[in-house]
């Protein structure tokens, strides 16, 4: 006997919807696109199709790990869930405890809607996430620009006739903040449809591969290329602005400072190229300008990420059918708070400001080993990897040893996690709910789905059920959460809500209470998920700024214009290193699956061939950085540019897992800088890292 059963896919962004069927044991037999998902319409790729194997992985952790010294032993929950309760008693101020989440909380119910509270319990502003190491830059101007850090403008990929895309990857990444299953079918469409696609990667990778044109960049200095665009739709008079905006005129003065011929020097993209695509932006019927983590995770992310609006804005693009648009999730709430700042609090150590209640997590280790009141001393990591994920992640691997406690939330015993005490495993994907809180608010077209539990918990707790004992351990109060938080909310009262867990209420409650009254039994109904229809202008309806209109120029963008305006004619590093992403791959925590970790070595150092012979390199190379030194096995490409180097990060794997260290590779994050960070938002800095490259001796 068999059993089918429809899920969302919860391993990156795309959302796919897959159809499994499982035998009596509950094991996996076989994966497939869901093709009656009217998103996702079949797709799948390879690590859908892994899903099983990933779940059955034997080295998942089925009971919570307790470390005594270097030997750890297996206990009970209760057990566990106790010694974290008298790590909790010895602290006397909450600032010593510090929270890491990890990328699968944007994924997972229990991050979605316990990691709040729980930090909440706990009182802490240590608060640090995977986000300064990716998307805060976006957060922040989009903050800044429309009121809220959430209202992030997507690509209308199914309408739009020309995309200019930055430092994206979508045929390996499947996209980012810009929710498409299947997004390389939908930039087949794109093109059959007559449209054009333009890359601007410093490597030709597989999307710039299919688009119509691609242009090197020298790393980090997109904000220099989409400058040079705004100055000439300003200096060409193309402008053709048709929202209510303010600023105009602050970032027409500013751009003057950015001519093609100047900015063509510091990017290497040359100047007839820019004004050849900022006219054919403008005279696009619709158009639309999306850049990714590549601009992000650089020096100047956040202006990066605002020059992308800006552009949209300037084009008539932004809102606009075919344009940049936001979309509505079927859980939107979004009530009207103090206008968006960043910086309300700062960093102990380093001073640097808070982010949408963060703290970079580029002064993690910062915290942790510097003496003196609020030190941290004690770590809670929900699903994150930072000795993998965070710049400099050998010294945060030292700091990690230094914590008097450390609790994780994850499911394997890895390089961040053997630093632990306890280690606290949620259940197998299949005995959890599934619903995407965070990533269906980025979604190209408006759609809901939930995904049931699959398969029975038997005597473990939820992912929910763990960090709700957290909470309460944190906050020494009992009682429900979820209906405490239900008798919180402005407009549950009355509603009559259903679900067989909390989380299911909750989401039932934020249904009824979202702006298409929809309700977790209609959600029920339609396993292969609901169509909500193509995105919808919103503006300025959906504005938290002050003002009630688009902030083209909020002050502390345009001063930030002047560390760019100083760099102008700076000369690059001789050499600098970037990263890169894989298909089979993501981040740190699927190698442990055979058959996503077969074939050939993807943990390579990209080298354009003519470096190769200007350094006299063969095979492998060491390549130093100021922070540390890898040795690394080349893959010469005339497919990046010369003078950049691109390592992949997520490797660099120390047992736990036994596939993946048998495929360690090195960690990339041995050479980024934790010093080097976009000034505005606090983001990790990985792309432009200047490094020396030479023979291995
Ligand atoms: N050099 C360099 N560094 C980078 C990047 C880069 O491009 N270059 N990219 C950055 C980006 S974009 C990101 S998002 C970060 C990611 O940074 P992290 O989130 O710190 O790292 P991941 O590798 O995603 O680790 C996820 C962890 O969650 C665990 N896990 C998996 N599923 C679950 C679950 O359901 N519940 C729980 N509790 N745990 C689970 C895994 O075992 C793993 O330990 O890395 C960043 N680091
Ligand atoms: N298969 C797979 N899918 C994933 C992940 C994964 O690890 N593997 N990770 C998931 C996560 S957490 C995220 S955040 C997303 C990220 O999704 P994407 O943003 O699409 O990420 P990448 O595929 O790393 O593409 C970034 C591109 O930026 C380029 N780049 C580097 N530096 C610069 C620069 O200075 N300027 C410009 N213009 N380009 C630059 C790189 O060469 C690379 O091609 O992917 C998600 N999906
Ligand atoms: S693209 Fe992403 S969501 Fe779709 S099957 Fe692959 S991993 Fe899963
Ligand atoms: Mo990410």
């Amino acid at each position: 006997m068999t059993t089918t059963v429809h899920r969302t896919c919860p391993l990156c962004e795309a959302v796919c919807g897959l159809t499994l069927t499982l035998d009596d044991d509950g094991r996996v037999t076989s994966v497939r696109g869901d093709k009656d998902d009217p998103f996702s319409r079949g797709f799948i790729c390879p690590k859908g199709a892994s899903l099983g194997r990933l779940d059955e992985d034997p080295d998942r952790l089925t009971t919570p790990l307790i470390r005594e010294g270097d030997t750890w032993r297996e206990a009970g929950w209760e057990e566990a869930f106790q010694v974290v309760e008298r790590a909790f008693a010895q602290v006397t101020d909450r600032q010593q405890i510090a929270v890491y989440l990890g990328n699968p909380n944007a994924h997972t119910m229990a991050g979605a809607l316990y990691a709040g509270p729980l930090i909440k319990a706990i009182g802490t502003r240590n608060v640090y996430s995977a986000s300064t190491a990716d998307q805060m830059p976006k957060h922040v101007a989009s903050g800044l620009m429309f009121g809220d850090p959430l209202t992030i403008a997507v690509p209308d990929l199914d309408r739009t006739d020309y995309l200019l895309m930055l430092g994206a990857n979508p045929m390996e990444s499947n996209g980012s903040l810009c929710t498409a299953p299947d997004f390389p079918g939908r930039i087949k469409a794109l093109r059959s449809r007559g449209g054009r696609l333009v890359v601007v990667d410093p490597r030709r990778t597989r999307t710039a591969e299919r688009a119509d044109e691609h242009h090197f960049i020298r790393p980090g200095t997109d904000a220099y290329l989409l400058f040079g665009l705004v100055h000439v739709v300003f200096a060409e008079g193309l402008t053709k602005v048709d929202l209510d905006v303010n600023g105009l005129e602050e970032v027409r003065e500013k751009a003057k400072h950015f001519p093609p011929d100047l900015v063509a020097r510091r990017t290497g993209v040359p100047a007839e190229v820019i004004v050849r695509l900022a006219r054919e932006l403008a005279a696009a019927e619709r158009a639309a300008v999306y850049a990714r983590i590549g601009t992000c995770t650089q020096e100047y992310g956040t202006l990066a990420q605002w020059l992308v609006d800006v552009l949209n804005v300037l084009t008539g693009n932004l809102d606009r059918p075919g344009g940049a648009m936001f979309p509505m999730a079927a859980t939107e709430f979004r009530p009207r708070r103090k206008p968006y700042r960043t910086g309300r609090w700062a960093s102990r150590v380093r001073g640097l400001p808070e982010a949408n209640g963060e703290l970079p997590v580029a002064t993690l280790a910062d915290e942790i080993e510097t003496p003196g009141e609020g030190q941290v001393r004690m770590l809670i990591t929900i699903a994150g990897n930072p000795v993998l994920s965070a710049p400099n992640g050998t010294r945060l691997d030292r700091a990690l040893r230094r914590l008097d406690f450390m609790v994780s939330v994850d499911p394997y015993l890895n390089e961040t996690t053997r630093h632990a005490h306890v280690i606290l495993p949620p259940p197998r994907v299949l005995q959890s709910g599934h619903f995407d809180f965070a990533l269906l608010g980025f979604a190209v077209r408006n759609y809901a789905r939930y995904s049931r539990p699959a398969l029975p918990l038997g005597d473990r707790p939820s992912e929910a059920d763990i960090l709700v004992r957290l909470a309460k351990i944190a906050s020494g109060l009992d009682g429900d959460l979820d209906e405490f938080i239900i008798s919180q909310t402005p407009g549950a009262a009355g509603l009559e809500l259903e679900g067989e867990t909390g989380a299911e209420r909750r989401l039932d409650m934020m249904l009824k209470l979202g702006p298409y009254g929809l309700s977790l039994r209609e959600l029920l109904d339609h396993p292969h998920g609901v169509d909500l229809g193509p995105l919808q202008p919103r503006l300025p309806g959906i504005l938290k700024t002050e003002s009630g209109k688009v902030e083209l120029a909020p002050p502390q963008l345009l001063a930030d214009v002047d560390r760019l305006l100083a760099g102008l004619e700076e000369e690059p590093p001789d050499m600098v290193l970037i990263g890169r992403r894989h298909l089979r791959s993501n981040n740190s925590w699927m190698h442990n699956v055979p058959t996503l970790v077969g074939g050939s070595n993807t943990c390579t150092l990209q080298i354009n061939p003519a470096d190769v012979a200007r350094l006299g390199l063969d095979g492998r190379a060491t390549v130093t950085s100021a922070t540390g030194e890898l040795t690394v096995e080349l893959e010469p490409t005339d497919a990046i540019m010369p003078g950049v180097v691109s390592l992949p990060h997520g490797w660099g794997h120390a047992g736990g897992q036994r596939v993946a260290a048998a495929h360690a590779g090195v960690n990339a994050n041995a050479l980024t800088d934790e010093s080097m960070i976009d000034v505005l938002s606090g983001n990790a800095v990985f792309n432009g890292v200047p490094v020396r490259v030479r023979a291995t001796s």
